[in-house]
């Protein structure tokens, strides 16, 4: 596996970890929900619901998956094997990469605003620096937006180990802008 995708998945375990106990556990995902949802306010109930259930989903399938002692929590060992077998995780990251990008189309349009962008992946727990850098990277329009599926597909590519040389790399270490 490619250097940046060992990068994206350390980035993406010490981010699930909002409470920062060094492992996964229920209790991340429920706090990681409620600070995404409170990044938009303009979003309506179902959206913001859909988003809670994508990340309850998440957990569920990390923890059916990849808690190889049956201890009931992931460490970063246990996550790291998320490579391994990357389609067996489709459908969850599919799910809340498509949750996420309808919390940041509140209007409903098919575009996603800058500002939305911004505080929902600064909610997720990306500095501020990457994340203006990976909207720059989608090539967002005149008008300063990103088309929806436009990020749908960014967040599955971050997830998937064999991409190289994606817009999500922005994310991880050392920006080029
Ligand atoms: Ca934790
Ligand atoms: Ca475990
Ligand atoms: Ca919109």
């Amino acid at each position: 596996m490619r250097a940046e995708a060992t990068q994206r998945v350390a980035l993406v375990f010490s981010l699930l970890d909002a409470n920062h106990s060094g492992v996964l556990e229920a209790e991340d995902f429920t706090l990681m929900a409620d600070r995404v949802v409170a990044a938009a306010p303009e979003a309506a109930a179902p959206a913001k619901d859909r988003l809670r259930g994508a990340f309850a989903q998440y957990w569920t399938t990390l923890r059916t998956t990849l808690d190889t002692n049956g201890d009931g929590e992931i460490d970063f060992e246990e996550y790291a094997a998320c490579v391994l077998s990357p389609e067996r995780f489709d459908a969850t990251v599919t799910e809340f990469a498509e949750a996420l990008a309808a919390l940041g189309d509140p209007d409903g349009d098919g575009l996603i605003d800058r500002q939305d962008f911004l505080a929902l992946m600064t909610a997720i727990g990306f500095a501020p620096v990457n994340t203006e850098a990976l909207f720059e990277a989608f090539g967002p329009t005149t008008a300063d937006q990103l088309p929806v599926p436009v990020w749908v597909e960014g967040i599955k590519d971050f997830y998937a180990p064999e991409k190289t040389d994606i817009p999500g790399d922005q994310l991880v270490g050392g920006v080029t802008v």
